[in-house]
This record gives C-alpha cells, sequence and structure tokens, in this order.
C-alpha cells in the first residue's frame, strides 16, 4: 500500500513503502557515514534542492537506497574539488559522472597535490625532516583524512617506491619518509574513539610481510568512515589473526598483500583462514599485490583502490540491514 502525505512546500512528496526485496536502505545515519555528508546538510539539502529524497519508514525515519549513496559520493567527491551544492546537487547519476572526472582532471586540488609531493620529496632527497614534517602536518589538515590519503600519502608512497628502483633515493629516504608518514597517520588516529555498534575491520599483514604503511593509511580512511579499524601490524601468524577476528568481533579481515609479498603462501594461508573464520566474516585483500592472488568471491574482496574501499565498507553495512 502507498500512502502519500501532502507536506506543505517545498518538501518533496513522501511515500511510506515497504522496501522492495534486494534494495538495501539505509538509514540517514550509515547514509552520512558512508557519504561522509553531515546529517544536517543531508536534510537541508532535501529541503532546498528536493534531493535525495529518501522514503520513509512506516515511523517516519528516512531510508535512502544505493543509487542516493552513489549520487551523494559523486555530489561529495564535486564539491571537493570545488564545485558549490547548487552547481551539483540533484543532477543525474552520468552527469555528476563526467562532471568528477573532468573535475579531477583539471582542478586545482590536483595542482595543490603535485606541489606538495614535490615538496615532500625535495625535503627526503634533502634530508630536511622539519621540512618533511610540517608538510606532511600541513597537507593533514588541509585536505582532511581522506583527500589527504588519496593525494598525498598515498602517490608519495609510489613515487619514492619508484625513485628508490630508479636509484635516485636510498634505502634511508625510504624508511625515513614510512617514520614521517606513519607518524602523522597515528596523530590522525588519535581524533577517532571507537563508535559503539560500528562495523569493525581486523588489519594485518601475513608472515614475512613487513610493508604496514598501507596499514597505517586503511586504518585512518576506515576510521573517517566510521568504521572501527582494529590494527594488530605486520607480520602476524594466521592462526593469531584468525584468534583475534573471533575476539574482537570483526566483521572483516583486511590482508596487506604488496608485489614483494610470498603469492604462492598468502593464497595458501587466505584458502585456511577461510575455512576457520566464521562465515560472516570477509577478507578484505589490500595493497599492489592483491589483485595478482587471483582469489575473488564472496568472502575474499580485492581492495586496491579507496573507491574499492568504499565498496567494502557498503557491503558491511549492507550485511547489516
Ligand atoms: C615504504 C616501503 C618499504 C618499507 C616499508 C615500511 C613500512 N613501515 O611500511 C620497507 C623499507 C620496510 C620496505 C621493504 C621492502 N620493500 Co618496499 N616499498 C615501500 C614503498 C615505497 C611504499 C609501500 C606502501 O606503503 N605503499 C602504499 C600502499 C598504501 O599502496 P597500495 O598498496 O597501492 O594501497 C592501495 C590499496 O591497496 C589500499 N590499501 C593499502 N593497504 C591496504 C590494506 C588493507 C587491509 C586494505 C583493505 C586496503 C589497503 O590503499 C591504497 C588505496 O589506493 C613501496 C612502493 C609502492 N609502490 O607501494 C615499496 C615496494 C612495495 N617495496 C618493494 C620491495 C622490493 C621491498 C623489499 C623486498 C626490498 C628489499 N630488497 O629488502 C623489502 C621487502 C620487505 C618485506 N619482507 O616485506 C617493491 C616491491 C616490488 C616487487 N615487485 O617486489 C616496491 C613496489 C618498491 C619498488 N618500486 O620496487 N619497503
Amino acid at each position: 500500500m502507498t500512502t502519500v502525505l501532502v507536506m506543505v512546500v517545498p518538501l518533496p512528496t513522501l511515500s511510506v513503502k515497504a522496501a522492495a526485496p534486494n534494495e538495501a536502505q539505509f538509514s540517514i545515519r550509515v547514509t552520512s557515514r558512508l557519504t561522509s555528508i553531515e546529517l544536517d546538510t543531508l536534510r537541508m539539502w532535501e529541503r532546498r534542492y528536493a534531493f535525495p529524497r529518501p522514503d520513509r519508514t512506516r515511523g517516519g525515519s528516512r531510508v535512502y537506497s544505493k543509487a542516493d549513496i552513489e549520487a551523494l559520493r559523486l555530489i561529495r567527491r564535486a564539491l571537493d574539488r570545488g564545485y558549490r551544492p547548487g552547481e551539483v546537487v540533484g543532477k543525474p547519476i552520468d552527469e555528476l559522472t563526467h562532471l568528477v572526472r573532468v573535475a579531477s582532471e583539471t582542478s586545482s586540488p590536483a595542482r595543490t597535490e603535485s606541489s606538495t609531493i614535490a615538496t615532500i620529496l625535495r625535503a627526503l632527497g634533502r634530508d630536511d625532516v622539519a621540512l618533511l614534517r610540517a608538510e606532511l602536518r600541513q597537507a593533514a589538515v588541509m585536505l582532511g583524512p581522506k583527500r589527504f590519503l588519496a593525494e598525498v600519502a598515498h602517490p608519495v608512497c609510489v613515487r619514492v617506491g619508484e625513485l628508490w628502483a630508479e636509484g635516485k633515493l636510498e634505502v634511508r629516504h625510504e624508511h625515513l619518509m614510512s617514520d614521517c608518514l606513519s607518524a602523522q597517520l597515528r596523530v590522525m588516529m588519535s581524533a577517532y574513539d571507537e563508535r559503539v555498534g560500528a562495523p569493525r575491520v581486523l588489519l594485518s599483514t601475513l608472515p614475512d610481510e613487513l610493508h604496514g604503511l598501507g596499514l597505517a593509511m586503511a586504518q585512518v580512511y576506515l576510521a573517517a568512515s566510521q568504521v572501527t579499524p582494529i590494527c594488530l601490524g605486520v607480520n602476524t601468524p594466521r592462526e593469531q589473526i584468525v584468534k583475534a577476528a573471533r575476539g574482537h568481533a570483526a566483521d572483516a579481515v583486511g590482508l596487506l598483500v604488496t608485489e614483494a609479498s610470498d603469492l604462492k603462501a598468502t593464497k595458501s594461508h587466505i584458502r585456511w583462514m577461510l575455512r576457520e573464520l566464521p562465515s560472516r566474516v570477509q577478507i578484505w585483500v589490500g595493497g599492489a599485490g592483491g589483485a595478482a592472488l587471483g582469489i575473488e568471491n564472496d568472502a575474499v574482496r580485492i581492495v586496491g583502490t579507496w573507491d574499492q574501499m568504499d565498496e567494502a565498507i557498503l557491503t558491511l553495512e549492507e550485511r547489516r540491514t
């Protein structure tokens, strides 16, 4: 049955309906968490732009669809790239996708990003630790956690790896960058408290995999998405990871696998863990070596980009609704 409530304009017409069987429905709190848009802003856009137009539960609470989340995420990205709400809220998905792509290729944040990265690399090459730390700190404050990770931390790691492989930076530079970046990410983590009832993701690497920076980045990204990360650090035996996942009631286990990982051993550890973990616990494989494992199914997700991380977080929410 569909009941139409007559409201004073400019509120959109609201309908009370049951969710279609396979249609995921998200509360306003979860929608805010998944899109990084404040609750009040969502309500204000609904009044001002008639978008999003959530359905209502019988109790009157807003429920948003997966398509709403997709559009809101694109809007968030467009706003980050300098658009105003009036220019983007309520636009069709195709248009938003195009607009975000063009803005990403041409907008000023990209220029800021490259100058920040250049300064960081210069500071590293000159052993100027004070400048390196200051630049990281400033970029984190200016950009906020997610943009800092996507536009500075991750590209700096990739660039340092390339310069090291080309012989232009030495291993001591790589160690210094790792230390300063880890310290910055730790400071950023200290801003988050555990949220009661939030999904939990346990993070670690398997034996002999010593690349821990990706874990620290994933930790900040998850916390900024209002998911609780629990990080065991690097080089953890598989049995211990499984015990920890049970002990912390984790919804997912995130493993970092790099190109330097032993892929054969990693594959065998993952297969073993799949048998031992409670069936509701997913395994997320992050890091540049993940795709080469060739395992991806309902229980194992490859999380090689921030967009894939968003998708993975969304699946945790869907499983709870
Ligand atoms: C820093 C670094 C080190 C440091 C690590 C310190 C630390 N605290 O982490 C040290 C010096 C220890 C190190 C050691 C080695 N390293 Co190294 N290292 C790097 C470097 C520069 C950065 C690594 C990193 O953090 N990357 C950033 C991550 C975040 O990038 P990403 O994987 O693309 O992440 C994305 C997603 O996967 C997701 N994500 C990331 N992590 C996670 C985790 C989870 C759970 C999830 C869900 C998602 C997720 O987030 C990102 C979103 O875009 C890389 C270069 C590079 N391109 O990454 C080389 C690199 C990985 N290292 C390399 C090598 C060769 C080594 C050594 C073998 C060197 C040696 N001869 O000793 C050793 C191996 C040590 C070991 N046993 O593991 C090579 C690997 C290449 C290859 N084909 O083997 C690289 C690529 C450098 C290069 N260009 O050659 N390294």
